[in-house]
């Protein structure tokens, strides 16, 4: 099924006339759709996108539909319109109609980038201060450090619910699983949700050693998943069955699909493995270089950076051959895993055509955090050879496992230092992509900063729903500490946040500010020495050039400025002997025996 690029006019969201096509249409649709196949997908021809326009279209009257397809670990150059040679046509189309992000940042680890994500507040007020494995003695029990999503913040679907919206959710959740932390519990009208960090997407399995089983809950209710599974397929359909229930009823919607890809295992249909194979038989350096050539290219990133090795992986001129044969085909997956998603954009983007919803729907293409250098299936080999496939053959297929280890992960953070989990760059700047053109930018690429609390205040701003000042009824909440960045998305202002704004993040003793053109940024081990380092990022992306000793005054003010959003977010340092990984040694040791009902475990 092609889909046909979508012309932008003003309309009425709904006049009586409209109500009435939309229900033939959807009476329609239900039929064609008891003959749909299971694995029915968007074509991923190329078609070339429209030329791009520095402005916007009509405006349609009305609150807008909004879907977030949140992706999971995809590294900032994996999409097509971010230099990636995997197609992502549909993804592409639309960076090309819409606004793209080349300096969007983001927590480094999922589960704060979410509870961030949804409430527009900092991650040390949500409830996820730290993550529960990793958390410091010092930490647990207190305010912030809940290790879930705390009902100390209101979500976006609460307050768009309030608003009128219907508000779904399909995908991962990762922020609590005991009755009041679902879904269902926070502001999702209709919701189906993974619980764990992370499953299998072929079937209702762990992929972890560390949990015996994954959850599924559909609303309030523990679910199961269908024979035919396929999470990314899946989550799709299942939003627009969603969608397709509550049609006509005059209101807009809300859509969080939560993607499980690109989170390992690495799974997708041989179909699109198949377009893969032979394509990384070259290796991840050259690779890496045609990336950047073409970032460079497309203005995202500087010309004449000089990446570093990419830490901890092998020249792939040094690899065995049977090594290289192992590598190319886990990159064959990914990539496969990844136009599989754009493929399933795709196919949800013809169907708002089909419903005449595409004008207005704003939609956004996120990643939760950089690329996932690590590689479980070196660290418990036993446990993997025992409850999966792990020959060559069966790689990507259901029954398999895979990960791409540090190589390919610093591929998918072309040209970017370290991975997710670090507060560098590789961890903390991914992909972002608004797509609105009835009250957005058409075809512009802005290097504005742009955080993951911003998110929020900004949709709420586009709905016409007034932030909350610190209370939903009668509960006391934390107000948004994030930015509405309508005006720079509507072409008003160059810079969402002002040259002498800090923004600043923390995780695990990990630690960023950005002002300007300036980031500081310390690394705890395993990715660093704790040491404070300022860079001018803008420039120096791949933070090479320390100007601790030649910018005095603007590294003291900067640390002032940490300290501050220290205390104003009440976090808790960890200790200067913290390590997360003796830390989570500890904890595990500590939850033997424990039930564990509110703390979901969020290794991530
Ligand atoms: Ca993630």
């Amino acid at each position: 099924m092609r889909w046909v690029p979508w012309i932008s006019t003003a309309s009425n969201r709904k006049g009586k006339k409209d109500m009435h096509r939309t229900l033939i249409l959807l009476a329609l649709l239900i039929i064609a759709a008891s003959g749909c196949s299971k694995k029915e997908r968007a074509s991923t021809e190329a078609d070339t996108p429209p030329e791009p326009e520095g402005q916007t279209a009509a405006k349609p009257d009305g609150p807008p539909n909004i879907v977030i397809f949140l992706l999971d670990d995809t590294g900032y150059s994996d999409f097509g319109a971010y230099g990636s040679e995997i197609k992502t046509p549909n993804i592409d189309r639309l960076a090309a109609n819409g606004v793209q992000f080349s300096n969007y940042h983001t927590a480094a680890t999922c589960s704060p980038t979410r509870s961030m994500m949804l409430t527009g507040v900092d991650n040390h007020l949500t409830g996820m201060g730290n993550m529960i494995e990793i958390m410091a003695d010092n930490q647990f029990d207190q305010p912030g450090y809940e290790g879930y999503m705390s009902n100390q913040v209101v979500t976006v679907a609460t307050l768009l619910k309030d608003a009128g919206y219907h508000t779904y959710m399909a995908g991962k959740w990762h922020l609590g699983k005991a009755k009041d932390s679902l879904p269902a519990a926070r502001g999702f009208e209709r919701s189906i949700a993974l619980m764990e960090s992370g499953a299998d997407n072929w079937e209702q399995k762990t992929y972890l050693p560390m949990y015996d089983f994954v959850h599924f809950y559909e609303g309030f209710e523990e679910t199961t998943l269908p024979d035919d599974f396929y999470s990314t397929d899946y989550y799709v359909d299942r939003i627009k069955e969603y969608i397709g229930k509550d049609r006509g009823d005059g209101k807009p919607f809300f859509a969080y699909v939560s993607l499980q890809a690109q989170h390992y295992p690495l799974h997708a249909p041989k179909e699109y493995i198949d377009k893969y194979m032979g394509v990384y038989d070259v290796g991840w350096d050259e690779i890496r270089a045609k990336r950047y050539a073409r970032q460079v290219e497309k203005g995202l990133m500087p010309a004449g950076l000089k990446p570093s090795p990419i830490a901890g992986a092998q020249p792939w001129k040094s690899l065995s051959k049977e090594e290289r044969r192992v590598r190319a085909k886990q990159m064959a997956v990914y990539a496969g895993m990844l136009e599989a998603v754009d493929a399933n954009v795709g196919r949800f983007i013809a169907y708002l055509e089909e419903i005449g919803e595409a004008d207005n729907t704003m939609i956004l293409i996120v990643s939760d955090n950089g690329a996932d250098n690590n590689e479980q299936d070196k660290a418990f080999p036993e446990w993997y050879a025992k409850n999966f496939d792990m020959s060559y053959e069966a790689m990507g297929l259901k029954g398999s496992y895979a990960n791409y280890g540090p190589g390919w992960a610093g591929v998918s953070d072309t040209p970017l230092n370290l991975f997710k989990g670090s507060a560098s760059e590789g961890g903390m700047r991914v992909p972002l992509i608004m797509h609105y053109p009835a009250r957005l930018q058409r075809g512009v690429t802005t290097n504005a900063f742009a955080y993951v609390s911003d998110i929020t205040p900004t949709l709420l701003e586009l709905a016409g729903v007034p932030a909350h000042q610190g209370s939903h009824g009668d509960r006391k909440v934390h107000e948004i500490t994030g930015k509405s960045i309508v005006s720079l998305l509507q072409g008003e202002t160059k810079q969402a946040h002002e040259p002498n704004d800090a923004v600043a993040y923390e995780l695990a003793g990990s630690a960023a500010v950005f002002r300007g053109d300036y980031k500081l940024m310390r690394n705890n081990p395993p990715f660093g020495d704790k040491k404070w380092r300022l860079y001018r990022y803008t420039t120096d992306p791949l933070e090479l050039d320390d100007l601790t000793k030649s910018e005095p005054k603007l590294f003291a003010e900067m640390k002032a400025a940490y300290k501050d959003y220290a205390k104003e977010v009440s976090l808790i340092e960890v200790p200067d002997d913290y390590n997360p990984l003796t830390q989570l040694q500890k904890n595990v040791k500590r939850n033997q025996g424990k039930e564990q009902t509110k703390k979901v475990p969020m290794l991530d």
